[in-house]
């Protein structure tokens, strides 16, 4: 397939872009490199030593002998050049991870709140109207968030995105009804991917586009067998307070000594998938499209669902490393449950790794060979979710936490 990965510079694009590329897709990358743009601003920078995208493809011509084009698009901004691209490679499938992702960034004030609406809705609306005005049957596969379901399932296991109900009509009569699960978004990032999903289902019904929308966990991990074949390949990973995800900032704070910042009680439960099944339950998305016509088919991409508690006892149990409950920077139950369904995956064959298959340990590895690179300093998370939060106001808030 003639394959176009949008954000494919990025922490789960960059190992997707080399599995595809791997197994003889022609891949092109599209990115406008605003990640790394974000990470100067913050100044802040991945653990591993991400290589210029040029010399990241390079490495990946001499190692494997296929070829990764690339185009540098701000694919929110630049709707000519967004269609220009996609006229030229005419694609058999693009893959949309190209969106601002974290859900700290996303609240740290009114200019970021507005970056993360203004980028992510206008690059996924430019990627539909490009698609519809150039008569194309591309399928598209975008990468959304298990959080827009949000975390009051209360026992009830989230379905893959459409919740079957019935309403009564006014004269009695029980009418059955499939709807998106309604979204109860947390962050202005999850908001976005809300919003994504009304745009996905207009275009789907309205021009018969045929588009996945893969409902991902928190990711963990770092590589895959394509990012270890050169050092130059190696995938990114975030563990400052505003990108770094839960595990891989403990795995990180473990490797150093830094006891683990569990926000609150850790009573959070959340769905985790590690980067190597990112990527092939990408390439299974792509080998299974929906007809077209079809409605937006939503599967969710998760292996398992942990407590942040859980995950830093796990951490702590493999290496010694302390746990420091620290005030919770954002506003979200102390405590929940989360079952979610990953049928379609598990469905396909996948078999999804956990975390206790040992694969932590691995991540360790990475962790310590990259050691004198890690900043205590950008390890708190500053970014606060409400004014209520600010230190001061609230008796006992903001340690470890600074405006
Ligand atoms: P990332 O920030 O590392 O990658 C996103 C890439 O998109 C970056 O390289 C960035 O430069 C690029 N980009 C952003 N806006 C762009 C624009 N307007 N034009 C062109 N390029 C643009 O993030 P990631 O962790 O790889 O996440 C990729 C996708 O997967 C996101 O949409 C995210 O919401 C989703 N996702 C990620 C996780 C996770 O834990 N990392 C979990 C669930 C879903
Ligand atoms: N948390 C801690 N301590 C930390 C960091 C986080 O206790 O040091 C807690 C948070 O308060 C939250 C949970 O861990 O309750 C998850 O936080 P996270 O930063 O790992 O994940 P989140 O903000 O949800 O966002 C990440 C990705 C996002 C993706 C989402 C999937 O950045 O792109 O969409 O995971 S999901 O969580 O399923 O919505």
């Amino acid at each position: 397939m003639k394959i176009v990965v949008l954000g494919g510079d990025g922490f789960c694009g960059w190992p997707t872009a080399l599995r595809l590329s791997r197994d003889g897709h022609s891949v092109t990358i599209v990115d406008n490199l605003s990640h790394r743009r974000i990470d100067q601003e913050l100044g802040v920078q991945s653990l591993t030593p991400i290589t210029a995208i040029e010399e990241r493809l390079a490495a990946w011509q001499r190692v494997s002998g296929r070829t990764i084009a690339f185009q540098n698009i701000d694919i929110a901004r630049d709707y000519d050049g967004l269609a220009a691209m996609l006229a030229e490679q005419a694609p058999d499938a693009v893959v949309h991870f190209a969106e601002q992702r974290a859900a700290p960034y996303s609240m740290r004030n009114a200019a970021t709140k507005r970056y993360t609406i203004d980028n992510n809705i206008n690059a996924t609306h430019n990627l539909l109207v490009a698609l519809v005005d150039l008569g194309f049957d591309t399928h598209l596969v975008h990468l959304g968030t298990m959080g827009v379901y949000g975390y009051d399932g209360d026992g009830l296991e989230i379905p893959e995105g459409y919740l079957d109900v019935t309403v009564s009509n006014q004269a009695g009569q029980s009418l059955p009804r499939s709807i998106l699960y309604p979204t109860q978004p947390g962050s202005v990032y999850h908001l976005s991917k809300s919003l994504d999903q009304l745009l996905f289902q207009f275009y789907a019904r309205n021009d018969r586009l045929r588009i996945t929308d893969l409902h991902q966990g928190i990711v963990w991990g770092t590589q895959t067998e394509e990012t270890r074949l050169d050092d130059a390949l190696v995938n990114r990973f975030d563990y400052d307070g505003d990108y770094g995800t839960v595990l891989n900032r403990f795995l990180v704070q473990a490797v150093n000594g830094y006891p683990l910042t569990v926000h609150g009680s850790g009573g959070q439960t959340r769905a985790f998938i590690n980067i190597q099944d990112t990527v092939r339950c990408v390439s299974l998305a792509l080998n299974n499209p929906p007809p077209p016509g079809d409605r937006v088919r939503i599967t969710n991409q998760l292996a398992e669902t942990q407590s942040v508690r859980a995950v830093a006892a796990m951490v702590a149990g493999i290496t010694g490393v302390p746990i420091a409950n620290v005030d919770n920077p954002r506003k979200e139950g102390e405590s929940n449950t989360l079952r979610a369904s990953n049928q379609t995956f598990r469905g396909l064959g996948l078999d999804l790794i956990l975390l206790k298959d040992a694969l932590l340990n691995e991540t360790l590895e990475i962790v310590e060979r990259y050691k004198d690179r890690f900043n205590p300093e950008v390890v708190p998370a500053r970014s606060l979710w409400t004014r209520d939060n600010r230190p001061g106001l609230v008796p006992g808030l903001g340690e470890g936490i600074t405006k």
